[in-house]
Parts: C-alpha cells; structure tokens; sequence
C-alpha cells in the first residue's frame, strides 16, 4: 500500500490521506475521505439503450468512458475507475464513501463494460458512476447523465424495428 501510493506521489498524483496511512499527513484538497483524483474531461456516459427508448425486459447496457480507463476493483492505478450503474436511484449516494452494493446499485469490479440486466414492465431510470479501488466515487465525480427506458414485453421486438 505504501509502495503504491510512493509510486502515484511520484506521478505527479495529489496527495492522498488513507485513513491506515498515519505517517503521511498530507492535507487532502477535501476535508474528511481521501477521495482519488479524476482527470479534467473524464465523462462517463451510457452508450446504448438510448435515453427514452422502450426495450424488453433484458437489457444489454453498454458503459461508456472518456479520458480514464477501466481497472478492476482492488487495483489502484493513476486515472483508473470501474463501473457502477444506479437502476432507479432517485437520489445520489454519497460520494464520500464506498457505494452500497444493492439491487439499485450494482458494480462491476471486474471491470466490465456492458452488462445484461433484466427490468420489470414500466419506466426505470439508468445512471452510470465510476468508483475508484475502494469504490469510492472520484473526484470531482465521473457521473453520467440519468436516462430512462420504458419495459414492455413487446419492447424486444420494438427494437428491432428500428
Ligand atoms: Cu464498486
């Protein structure tokens, strides 16, 4: 651990403070967590479905990543995140700390960037957030827009009729 942020201090990275790291006493440009740092530009967004299409129940949602890249969860490495898609989180977590992991709020560790999720009938919101190692979201945040999908069982086929 002590390596690794060495190694990010040398890059050029800005000073982190984990809360097992008692040696360092760097100020952190926020108060309270350590929060990692996410480029100027970095932009996470949905690539399909599309905001406001209707789809069928199983849905392959596609994550997109500008500016950063993928890493899976664990691995601290400079500009570096992975996925967590929000399914109808009417309110933000808090950014401070880890996401849950929940029904709501699902992540992809392993570094994936698609992943087939299933709906029930009706209207349902999509959000992407990137996390960190810790999946602590960066800052400031990676955060797509919020889209929402109809379900409907005929949706599948809807689709395909585009
Ligand atoms: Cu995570």
């Amino acid at each position: 651990m002590r390596l690794l942020l060495s190694l990010l201090a040398l890059g050029g990275a800005a000073a982190f403070a984990l809360a097992d790291d008692t040696k360092h006493e760097h100020a952190a440009p926020a108060a309270g967590t350590p929060r990692t740092e996410s480029p100027k530009g970095a932009k996470a967004y949905i690539v399909s479905p599309k905001d406001g299409k209707t789809v069928g129940p199983k849905v392959l949602v596609r994550f997109g990543l500008k500016g950063m890249g993928i890493a899976p969860a664990g691995i601290q490495f400079p500009n570096t995140g992975h996925h967590h898609l929000l399914i109808d989180v009417a309110e933000m977590p808090d950014m401070s700390i880890p996401l849950p992991a929940n029904d709501n709020i699902k992540h992809f560790g392993g570094g994936q960037t698609e992943a087939m999720i299933e709906l029930t009938p009706g209207k349902h919101t999509l959000q992407l957030v990137l996390g960190d190692h810790l999946h602590i979201p960066h800052n400031p945040p990676v955060v797509s827009e919020k889209i929402t999908i109809t379900v409907d069982e005929a949706g599948g086929a809807a689709k395909k009729a585009e």
